[in-house]
């Protein structure tokens, strides 16, 4: 059975890797499990056969067989426990990590797409100049939290879990060097990520969509 997940056929970020199908196809890397891409246009997206897989017409979505999922972290958690490498396998550390996973999704993301929803889409308001520095100030306050959790540890709780590959798709969704400059173990974390050699690969693939490599 082939697993499918569904991608951007435009993406707005020309490949750099901030779409959400970047932390399901991180995942499969990092399982060794294959996969296949349907690439979808924000046309086909809105339209009847997309809206069946997923109620709010966006990426990514997951397919295998007669089982159909959205939402990324959903996805990511259904990866990582029906496969060995992205959980623990002792309960509370288990536990744990999900919870991160959590965290990664519903405390760390929103203050950060909020930021970048606003940059794209407010940014000539005449509001938008006194609007900004709150905007960046949640983001602060919660980077300067997990700076502070994260000390000097590699990843967020042992080994490096799902809830790593979520919290760094999600950090990296800040897309500002400067404001990630301001935390250096925050931005190591974001390298330690990415220099991993399946996040490296989905990189890679996704990338290609967007560079015709190797063939259009
Ligand atoms: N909470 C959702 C968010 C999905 C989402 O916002 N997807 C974006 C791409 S990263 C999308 O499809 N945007 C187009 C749209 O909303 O019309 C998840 O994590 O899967």
């Amino acid at each position: 059975m082939t697993i499918t997940i569904t991608a951007f056929e435009h993406s707005p970020d020309r490949g750099i890797g901030l779409a959400r199908d970047m932390r399901i196809r991180w995942a499969l890397e990092e399982v060794g499990q294959s996969y296949a891409v349907r690439l979808v246009s924000f046309e086909a997206m809105k339209a009847p056969a997309h809206l069946a897989l997923r109620p709010f017409g966006q990426i990514p979505t997951y397919e295998d067989g007669d089982l159909a999922l959205f939402e990324s972290g959903a996805i990511v958690l259904h990866i990582a426990q029906h496969h060995a490498g992205l959980l623990p396998a002792e309960p509370g550390a288990r536990a744990r990590a999900i919870t991160w996973m959590f965290a990664a999704l519903n405390t760390v993301e929103p203050p950060i797409v909020e930021r970048s929803m606003a940059i794209v889409t407010e940014s000539d308001r005449p509001w938008f100049a006194a609007r900004q520095p709150i905007l960046d100030a949640r983001v602060r306050d919660r980077l300067s939290q997990l700076s502070a959790r994260l000390g000097t540890s590699d990843w967020l709780d042992g080994p490096f879990s799902a809830a790593d590959l979520l919290m760094v798709t999600v950090l990296r969704r800040v897309n500002n060097p400067t404001l990630l400059g301001e935390y250096p173990n925050i931005a190591a974390y974001i390298a330690r990520g990415e220099a991993r050699p399946a996040y490296q690969r989905a990189f890679a693939d996704q990338l290609a969509v967007f560079t015709c490599i190797p063939a259009c």
